[in-house]
């Protein structure tokens, strides 16, 4: 084994000190906080990264400096394994250590513990690809970045500013390049060219949907929807909206996924005519959330539960079509946070599994069956074919017309699909997709199932990770006896069910409830939250007024 160059190392850490003040931790998508606080971080992460690489042989590892749906201010950064997935986990426990070494020497002795502990290679190359997203903090974080790497000997691609699943996406060709797994181009435009490809051909021989309009966040998924037109040409028409990427302040302001999820309205720069449907994006373009007008121009949200649902039972239809439901089993995931009539729905139909949140665990879950849906309830999400599923769809030989077109079609979906992570240029062509094939409009669609009225809550507490939960987040094991305060509240609401858990990505608690009336499901979440409260030893005097 070579040796680490300490000295290097050491001296370029000098130019990026910790904060004494902050304890960073890698949470549910990697470190996120102010961005401004980052600039230590984001060099460290840059010498993880290439350690990552050397212990896997000097796979190219990502990275994607991005705060997603979080206020402008916000930044942070996470790792992307070579197939393109979230970084195993056992690794956040390092990166969080690194991230807190108080200083140069500290941060260079966490660096050897690592190498010697994990038996890294230091003679193998690493190679890193990076990414940002449009946010004004990018620059700086990326040159700390590259300080990193470059600290390390690292060889590195900039890719730029574009959108996370962009990135994964990168990471996984640029890894299977010249093998039989190949799994595309590695690069913007392979993106863009094998989703468009494969959307044409799954619109083909059907009525050209109505143009759809695409709320951006004014995030960097406006510049990938933008590079998007010109490769869907005639056959689909998308309009843009907050796709400012320019004004300070913008970003995901009033707009994007979240909003809508979370206020379950328009943003108020939207209107829809009767019949319209939209969707918006998040901050960097990983999550969707669909909605729709109806006849009385009346808002209606299609989250990622009826994301999934819609999917999934279109996915089942095109295998039994194909006559493969004897060898592909099609399963979802779904976290605690999916509408309890999605899960009730889902669960008569396919096997469905609950795991805590963050995609990771998500991905993981849904690797597990042949075809794994999911979808957060916040619209982040995708579908996994694994090998052997995709193996026997393309090599299947049809005995008719019929089922050679449905396969042609399930090869069609496998390639609008991004496996790597949720994203939501090419899960909104998916789910254009479907109701093309289906002919369904907004109504058709939402009409599977209802959804119980729900609502969703942060309390801010002085320390979150006083809240630990267990049986996929659905109870809380400490706070001592909250979880009895919680069950005896929800007992009283009919069809009542609610769940707190601390954020993984903001210094927050979320309280989730849902009950049978909407005023109902609001003033539960107000209730747990005030217990929330009041247990966190919440200031009184500023106790908002909502807490029941
Ligand atoms: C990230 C994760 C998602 C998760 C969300 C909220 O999304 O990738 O899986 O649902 O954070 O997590 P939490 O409730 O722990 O804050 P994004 O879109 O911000 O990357």
């Amino acid at each position: 084994m070579s040796m680490l160059d300490v000295k290097a190392i050491q001296e370029r850490s000098d130019r990026h000190p910790k904060p004494s003040d902050i304890k960073f931790q890698y949470g549910t998508a990697g470190f996120r906080t102010l961005g401004k606080t980052l600039d230590s971080v984001l060099f460290r992460v840059g010498v993880l990264a290439a350690l990552r690489s050397k212990k896997l042989d000097g796979k190219t590892i990502g990275v994607m400096v991005t705060a997603s749906h979080n206020p402008e201010p916000d930044n942070g950064v996470k790792l992307v394994d070579p197939r393109g997935e979230m970084l195993e986990s056992s690794w956040e426990a390092h990166a969080t250590i690194l991230a807190n070494a108080p200083d140069s020497v500290a941060f260079v002795a966490a660096v050897d513990e690592l190498v010697q502990t994990s038996k890294i290679d230091l003679s193998i190359p690493a190679r890193v690809v990076f990414a940002r997203d449009t946010r004004p903090t990018g620059p700086q974080l990326i040159a700390a970045l590259k300080d990193g790497l470059e600290a390390i000997k690292a060889e590195y691609r900039d890719a730029g500013i574009t959108t996370t699943p962009v990135l994964h996406y990168l990471v996984r060709t640029i890894n299977t390049k010249g093998t039989q797994d190949s799994y595309g181009e590695d690069t913007e435009e392979g993106y863009l060219t094998k989703i468009s490809d494969a959307f044409k051909k799954l619109l083909a021989g059907k009525a050209t949907p109505p143009p759809l309009l695409i709320d951006c966040a004014n995030g960097v998924g406006a510049l990938m929807a933008e590079k998007f037109k010109a490769y869907l040409g005639d056959a689909f028409s998308i309009n843009l909206v907050n796709a400012d990427i320019h004004t300070v302040g913008a970003l995901n302001n009033s707009c994007g996924a979240d909003f809508v999820k979370v206020n379950q309205k328009l943003p108020p720069s939207i209107t829809l005519q009767p019949g319209q449907r939209a969707c918006s994006l998040d901050g960097d373009a990983d999550r969707l959330i669909y909605y729709y007008a109806d006849e009385h121009g009346q808002f209606h949200m299609l989250d990622g539960d009826k994301i999934t649902t819609l999917v999934a039972s279109f996915i089942v239809e095109l295998v039994k079509a194909a006559g493969l439901d004897e060898q592909i089993k099609v399963g979802v995931i779904q976290t605690a946070y999916a509408n309890g009539s999605s899960t009730k729905y889902l669960s008569g139909r396919l096997p469905v599994k609950c795991v805590p949140t963050g995609v990771k665990h998500l991905h993981h879950a849904a690797e597990q069956y042949d075809v794994g849906v999911y979808f957060e309830a916040n619209g982040h999400g995708t579908v996994t074919f694994s090998p052997a599923a995709q193996e026997l769809i393309s090599s299947c030989k049809s005995s008719n017309l019929s089922q050679s077109a449905t396969l042609t079609q399930l090869k069609n979906v496998i390639d609008v699909i991004n496996q790597t992570v949720g994203d939501a240029l090419s899960d909104a062509f998916l789910v254009e997709s479907v109701l093309a094939h289906k002919s369904y409009s907004g109504v058709e669609w939402d009409s599977l199932y209802c959804d119980l009225p729900n609502r969703l809550v942060k309390v801010v507490v002085s320390d979150r990770n006083a809240f630990v939960t267990e049986d996929a987040e659905r109870r809380l094991v400490s706070p001592l006896g909250l979880q009895a305060k919680v069950d005896e509240l929800v007992r009283r609401y009919e069809g009542g069910r609610s769940f707190v858990r601390p954020s993984g990505t903001e210094d927050v608690v979320r309280v989730y409830a849902e009950a049978v009336t909407r005023a109902e499901a609001d003033e539960l979440a107000f209730r747990v939250a005030g217990l929330v409260y009041d247990e966190a030893g919440g200031d009184q005097s500023r106790r908002p007024k909502e807490f029941l």
